[in-house]
């Protein structure tokens, strides 16, 4: 059976083959986006199949003895569906908020937004995306007036001549392709990184750039301010095609190479030869990452990297322009459907007439009767339990109490609840403060679609029957909406509920009318916009024209001012976060996965800030942060910039230290950089064996 990965947005092609009992991941060599390759995050896929973690009833929270005992479906439903209208009744629509994830198929994440707005008509819905993708989407909405990750084909990268990597690891995180960039540098082509550390994608890399962290923005206006004043814009692409450079330029006039070299740690030397190569080809691709993007300037920084694109005249150009890439398995698709506060299907704005009106016809409901916008995720989760807030939550496919910035504080605003409710495979950390766990089916166990980070939507087919006593997400959602009176039905099958987003989203800037499964099939993927069967698909986009009325895209003039926590005497390291190679995400899947290595929470730092501290690879070390407190083992490298640290967020710790300062526009969190205070734990001060990470509030 041919299937994908359960895990990232790269969306690998797999065959599953059962062998006896088991059940065996192997390659699938004709599916263009992997070519059979998988990262080992993939060949051990299965690993969790029959796992004695694996939740297969649900639970209740007693309310004499504290603890989570065993339930019926039917009593589980029925009493979240009367829990949920008697907070209703009490404290309004808005009492009860819904919490999805880009993990989610795309017809879990449309019917979870129509769960939201139709069967308990709350405007108190979003999901993970705001953490991941939330800063490119709203700058490419800004700047090309719609947001797809890619707007080519992955495979198009191997036939650029220079590719520049802003904040992306994607040797570790998407390893497949990695083979594109090798493909690029034997045809003589060459790559940049841009990053703190020098990473393993770094190392396939001809150009490292180690800027400090949260300064790409200041970096991309010093290559503008370069374009500028060397007369090396591409001033008729600008005249015909774009509109702003003006307004850029400006800014960009006070960020002359010294300043810039002051700010990031990128010479003036250096930033002259990105200008120079930049400029000396055609074929240029510019790509961020989550180390550009999670910033509370995230919007503004990717902004600036576009309108270096678009002063190099590259969108639209084959094999050329900016493209972000996107991080969860549905992590385009889940931002597309309505899980998201402001949004409907189709990528419609909820607080458009005229989409309400199409959205409502298709529900079969009154567009008056479509609740407004919400909170954004962590305002969201920010308000649990408050005065104004909601007093339940569900949570479908997301594990914020390892993965939210703050999430100390985030973990309190959830015991506030009068009542958690957590649809998970396995206890996660989230979970685990649930009042009703309700065990759900994974991947392999069901049938779905997912929209990849080229925007090709493909389809994940069941492969083996879920075991006794789960039920899948669509069949909790369909139950749920039942029991709560939804004046319009729910259906649990995921091909009708994806043939009625498809009706939903026609008209919308991702439209689907077109795509169907067995398409999906036949052709490897359809990529949106698709608006009918006999439309082959949207590969590449802005060859012609921007999605803007006018066909132009808008250079945006934004301007640097700096993290949000700048560091100082008292914690005058920056800490970074982020990924490693064969964990994933908040790990509530990975951990349990016996092939891959659980090595818990490390610090790595640069030998010359250890001797400084008197710490030792493989000691620990204390990280402090104005929000908490982690200890965990000091990896001595010296691939970090020495005033900076990193720590993966995989295990429950470093998120209690991170900042939750937001972008403005896109509401995403800044877990690429805080203020810290790093220093060798004395021995007798050393956690004992098996408390690796000690957090203290
Ligand atoms: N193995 C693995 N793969 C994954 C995932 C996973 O959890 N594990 N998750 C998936 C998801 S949801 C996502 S979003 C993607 C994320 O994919 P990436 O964005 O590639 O991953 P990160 O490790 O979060 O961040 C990338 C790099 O940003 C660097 N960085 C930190 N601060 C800055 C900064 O201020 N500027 C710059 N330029 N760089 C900085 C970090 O050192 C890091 O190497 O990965 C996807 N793939
Ligand atoms: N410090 C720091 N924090 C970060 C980041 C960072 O770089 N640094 N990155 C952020 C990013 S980019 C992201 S995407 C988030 C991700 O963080 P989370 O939102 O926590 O994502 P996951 O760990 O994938 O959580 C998915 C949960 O849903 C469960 N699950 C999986 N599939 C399904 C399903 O089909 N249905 C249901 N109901 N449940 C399912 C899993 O078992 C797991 O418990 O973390 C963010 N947090
Ligand atoms: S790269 Fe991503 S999609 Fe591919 S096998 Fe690894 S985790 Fe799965
Ligand atoms: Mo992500």
């Amino acid at each position: 059976m041919h299937t994908h990965c359960p895990y990232c947005s790269l969306q690998c092609g797999m065959t599953l083959q059962r062998e006896g009992r088991r059940l065996e991941v192997a390659a699938w060599p004709e599916f263009p986006v992997n070519e059979g390759g998988l990262c080992r995050k993939g060949w051990t896929a299965t690993g969790l199949r029959g796992h004695r973690e694996r939740l297969t009833t649900p639970m209740l929270r007693d309310r004499t003895t504290g603890e989570l005992r065993a339930a019926g479906w039917d009593e589980a439903l029925d009493l979240v569906a009367s829990r949920l209208q008697e907070l209703q009744q009490e404290s309004g629509a808005d009492a009860v908020g819904v919490f999805g994830g880009g993990g989610l198929t795309n017809e879990k994440a449309y019917s979870l937004g129509k769960l939201a707005r139709v069967a308990l008509r709350t405007s108190q819905v979003d999901y993970n995306g705001r953490w991941c993708m939330s800063s490119a989407a709203s700058a490419s909405n800004q700047a090309f007036g719609i947001d797809r990750g890619l707007p080519f084909p992955l495979a198009d990268l191997e036939r650029a001549e220079v590719l520049v990597l802003v904040g992306s690891n994607l040797a570790e995180t998407m390893p497949p392709a990695v083979r594109h960039l090798d493909r690029l540098r034997e045809r003589g082509g060459r790559v940049v990184v841009v990053d703190p550390r020098r990473t393993p994608t770094a190392d396939r890399a001809d150009v490292l750039l180690q800027p400090v962290p949260g300064t790409d923005l200041a970096l991309a206006l010093g290559v503008l301010h370069l374009l500028d004043a060397r007369g090396l814009a591409d001033e008729a692409y600008l005249a015909a095609r774009t509109t702003g450079w003006d307004d850029v330029r400006r800014v960009a006039a006070a960020w002359w190479p010294e300043r810039v070299e002051r700010v990031t740690g990128v010479t003036v030397g250096e930033l002259h030869a990105l200008v120079d190569l930049l400029t000396s080809h055609e074929r240029v691709v510019v790509l961020t990452a989550r180390g550009a993007e999670q910033h509370a300037q995230g919007t503004a920084t990717v902004l600036g990297w576009i309108d270096v694109a678009l002063a190099l005249g590259l969108p639209g150009r084959p094999h050329a322009g900016y493209g972000c890439l996107t991080g969860q398995g549905n992590g385009q698709g889940g931002r597309e459907h309505g899980q998201k506060s402001d949004q409907l299907p189709g990528y419609r704005m909820i607080d458009d007439p005229a989409a309400r009106e199409h959205v409502a016809r298709v529900w079969g409901v009154d567009p008056d009767d479509l609740p407004g916008p919400g909170r954004s995720a962590y305002e969201l989760l920010d308000a649990l339990g408050r005065p104004d807030g909601p007093r339940a939550l569900l949570v479908l496919g997301s594990n914020p109490v390892v993965s939210a910035p703050r999430a100390a504080h985030v973990a309190d605003r959830l015991r506030s609840l009068d009542l958690l409710v957590v649809c998970d495979l396995v206890m996660s950390e989230t979970a685990a403060l649930a009042d009703v766990v309700l065990p759900v089916t994974q991947w392999a166990e069901e049938t779905g679609t997912m929209t990849n980070l080229e925007g090709r939507v493909i389809l994940r087919q069941q492969a083996v029957a879920p075991p006794a006593g789960v039920r899948s997400d669509l069949e909790v959602i369909a139950g749920l909406a039942q029991r709560l009176g939804s004046p319009v039905p729910f259906s649990d099958d995921p091909e009708e509920v994806f043939a009625e987003l498809g009706r939903a989203s026609a008209g919308g800037r991702a439209d689907y009318a077109g795509i169907d499964y067995d398409r999906i099939r036949e052709e490897h993927g359809v990529f949106w916009p698709c608006p009918s069967p006999d439309h082959p698909g949207t590969p590449r986009l802005f060859a012609d024209a921007f999605a803007h009325p006018d066909g132009r895209a808008r250079l945006v003039a934004v301007d640097h001012v700096g993290t949000a926590e700048p560091t100082d005497a008292a914690y005058p390291v920056h800490l970074t976060t982020g990924r490693v190679l064969a964990q994933y995400q908040s790990g509530a899947q990975t951990r349990r996965i016996a092939d891959l290595p659980d090595t818990g929470a490390f610090v790595e730092l640069h030998p010359s800030l250890a001797d400084r501290l008197g710490a030792y690879d493989g000691e620990p070390v204390a990280v402090t942060t104005r929000r908490g407190r982690l200890v965990a083992p000091a990896r001595v490298v010296d691939t970090i910039r020495p005033d900076t640290v990193f720590v993966p967020f995989h295990w429950v710790g470093v998120n209690q230290l991170t900042n939750d300062a937001l972008d403005p526009s896109s509401r995403m969190p800044e877990f690429k950089v805080c203020a810290a205070q790093v220093e060798a734990v004395a021995r007798a001060a050393r956690p004992s064996p098996g408390e690796p990470v000690e957090v203290a509030r």
